[in-house]
């Protein structure tokens, strides 16, 4: 039994008076306009910077602000360029003209009968902009695994300088902010769109053109930031701190101008997934029937919402410090790199489970799906997550216990942190009690599944020992805290997000994922993961500083063997990336509900039509009665009669 039941209700639309071709400009914009768009302008705007205005390179005095401004300003000018290009203001223009779109526009904008040129282009079905999250992952993913491979060339062997030790901090950082920009779409962006309204029984976002106006501000967001290795680099990591920031080369302001383009579209896509989650769920869909993934990926968007402003802040004042000559960052006028380090880290955390949360949420999902039982405390989930969301931001200063900025705060941040381990285990605790006595189906996302389990245990007694001052005192700034966080991220996020990515393949694409090949990649990719990941905390607890390029030989073993480790997960990664792409192109059609689950998603047909159902579900029992005969009995009650038949046939 799934989760619907129908009733016919259709509304009609009101159809206002069409004035020539739909679509109008943007039947013209796409991809290449908004690139050539993007580049003319950067380049006018440069041209017109360096030879006419006065603060120019020329000033002697102000030569590096000039310069920093002038490129600042060529920036911006790329990211506003694109977006005119690509078409995203000609609706707001033609609103403010006083002809909003006619129905036919919308209809043309969300792209029907363009073929796969909609993908290329300013569309507006939640359902293309979640391929379009999609790709744009694969490829961030792509260039950070490539960075990741650089990196670990260098330290498979001591004093042996691959690299110009400026251009390795670069790629360094680029790594990192590349990974986690990768990370906090890879779940949010593909399902939180794609699936999202169809697993709560919507047509399509509140917002459909906020939709895509977040994805292609992300899209513009990333040449600035990757451009930087070629612009001198950002030599102070992914955190940017100062004011190393403020004395880096031209390439840190792509950096900055990256984030403060980003932000403004997870602001976007947060406002757009909370309201979607809120107002539009399907008739009956209470909150207690609403599946867990949604709540998860409210939560995430949530804390997006309230703190990736931190970091948007964090980088106009450093952008400003470069471009304008203030001094908020700057020691010496006046200025603190501890307020830098305190907005960084306002966001840093949190993001960390604006990573980790949605990933969680729809491993607990496919958990029910894959082991036939209801989820173990539905509402003791959803106070993990509420939780999480309720203390996320405030253990930031475990991030800065060793910068002497409250030597007295140390102990109540480390109270702090290791309270935020009480939702987390709310959250093991539903994955525990649901496999209690589960059957399990062991498909690959349910395998990937075990596989999470058992770094999220890693990841998380190793973030434990890091919250506690005296061993943080000695860990922090070490190989230790990479391999920490990187069995977080990496360990629960990616993996988790492969899981999820495998599971819903068959309604993205329309075609089964390849499971043997894909296996063959993951388990490559998991186990060369433990290789290269314990052998850091080996070179950590040894004492092994990170960000540096030559080391003591001491560390040499333990760093050899996490660079052989690496190479491996890049090969695992490799097929599994084949896996997905032959499987795209020519697996096997998939029927619509190929897991037999529950939830409205896979009720509807696959390809999902343009207005997702042919008539809204209304929703009458929670989607999880999996081996509950009758799904409205409690499930307490349930397990209790299980219970007694079970006593009475012995
Ligand atoms: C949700 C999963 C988690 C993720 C994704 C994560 C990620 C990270 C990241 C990215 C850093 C390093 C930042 C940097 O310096 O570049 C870090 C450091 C840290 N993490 Fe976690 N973490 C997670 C869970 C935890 C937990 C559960 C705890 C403690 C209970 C914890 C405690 C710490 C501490 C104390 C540090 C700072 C170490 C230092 O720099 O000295 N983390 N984590
Ligand atoms: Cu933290």
């Amino acid at each position: 039994m799934s989760q619907t039941a129908v009733i016919h209700e259709q509304q009609a639309v009101p159809q206002p008076k069409q004035h020539g071709k739909p679509g109008g400009f943007l039947a013209q914009a796409n991809i290449f306009t908004g690139l050539i768009g993007g580049v003319v302008t950067a380049g006018v705007t440069y041209f017109i910077g360096d030879k006419l205005v006065p603060w120019g390179t020329q000033n002697a005095d102000f030569s590096q602000v000039g310069l920093n401004a002038l490129v600042f300003c060529t920036f911006v000018a790329w990211v506003i360029g694109f977006m005119v290009g690509i078409g995203a203001f000609a609706g707001p223009i033609r609103w403010a003209l006083g002809h909003d779109l006619t129905h036919d526009d919308a209809e043309y904008m969300a792209g029907k009968g363009q073929g796969r040129m909609k993908y290329w282009k300013y569309t507006t079905d939640h359902k293309v902009v979640g391929i379009q999250y999609l790709v744009m992952a694969l490829v961030l993913f792509g260039f950070g695994g490539f960075f990741a491979m650089l990196i670990r060339t260098e330290l498979g062997v001591t004093w042996r300088e691959v690299f110009d030790p400026n251009f390795y901090n670069s790629l360094i950082g680029t790594h990192g902010i590349v990974m986690i920009i990768a990370m906090i779409i890879v779940v949010a962006g593909p399902l939180g769109n794609f699936i999202m309204p169809l697993m709560i029984g919507a047509r399509d976002m509140a917002f459909p053109r906020l939709n895509a106006l977040s994805f292609w501000l992300l899209f513009a967001a990333v040449p600035p930031l990757v451009l930087n290795l070629v612009l001198g680099g950002m030599r102070d990591g992914w955190t940017a701190y100062q004011p190393l920031g403020t004395q880096a080369p031209i390439g840190m302001i792509g950096y900055q101008v990256c984030i403060i383009t980003f932000a403004f579209s997870t602001g976007i896509a947060g406002v757009n997934l909370i309201t979607t989650i809120v107002t539009m769920r399907a008739r009956g869909m209470t909150w207690a029937r609403t599946p867990i993934f949604i709540i998860g990926t409210l939560a995430a968007a949530i804390m997006g919402l309230i703190w990736f402003p931190m970091f948007q802040y964090a980088q106009l004042l450093a952008a400003s410090d470069k471009v304008i000559g203030t001094s908020f960052y700057i020691p010496q006028n006046g200025g603190s790199v501890w307020l830098y380090e305190n907005l960084f880290w306002l966001l840093g955390h949190p993001e960390v489970y604006v990573i980790v949360v949605p990933a969680t949420a729809g491993i607990l999902e496919l958990m029910v799906v894959f082991l036939r039982k209801p989820l173990f405390s539905y509402k003791m989930a959803v106070a993990g997550f509420a939780g999480v969301v309720g203390i996320s931001a405030v253990v930031w200063v475990h991030h800065m216990y060793m910068t002497g900025f409250a030597p007295q705060a140390g102990y109540p941040f480390m109270l702090s942190t290791e309270l935020i381990s009480i939702p987390f285990g709310f959250l093991v605790l539903v994955m525990l009690g649901t496999m209690w006595r589960g059957k399990a189906w062991n498909r690959l996302p349910m395998m990937i599944v075990y596989a999470v389990i058992f770094d999220k245990i890693i990841g998380g007694i190793t973030g434990v020992y890091l919250s506690d001052v005296p061993v943080d005192q000695y860990m922090h700034g070490s190989m230790f805290v990479v391999a920490h966080f990187h069995y977080m991220l990496m360990g629960a996020g990616l993996f988790g997000a492969m899981a999820v990515i495998v599971y819903w393949f068959p309604k993205m694409t329309g075609r089964m994922f390849d499971e043997r090949i894909g296996k063959i990649g993951f388990w490559t990719a998991f186990l060369a993961f433990q290789v290269t990941f314990l052998s850091m905390f080996v070179a950590g607890l040894q004492g092994m500083p990170r960000r540096v390029l030559q080391f003591d030989n001491a560390f040499e073993i333990s760093n050899w063997i996490s660079t052989i480790g690496a190479y491996f997960i890049g090969i695992g990664m490799l097929i599994f990336l084949y896996a997905v792409i032959t499987s795209w192109r020519n697996g096997k059609v998939a029927p619509s509900n190929p897991w037999g689950s529950k939830t409205l998603e896979w009720q509807t047909q696959t390809p999902v039509p343009l207005e997702n159902f042919p008539v809204l579900p209304v929703v009458t029992s929670d989607p999880y009665g999996y081996g509950v005969p009758d799904p409205y009995l409690k499930v307490e009650e349930q397990l209790d009669k299980d219970d007694n038949e079970t006593v009475g046939a012995r």
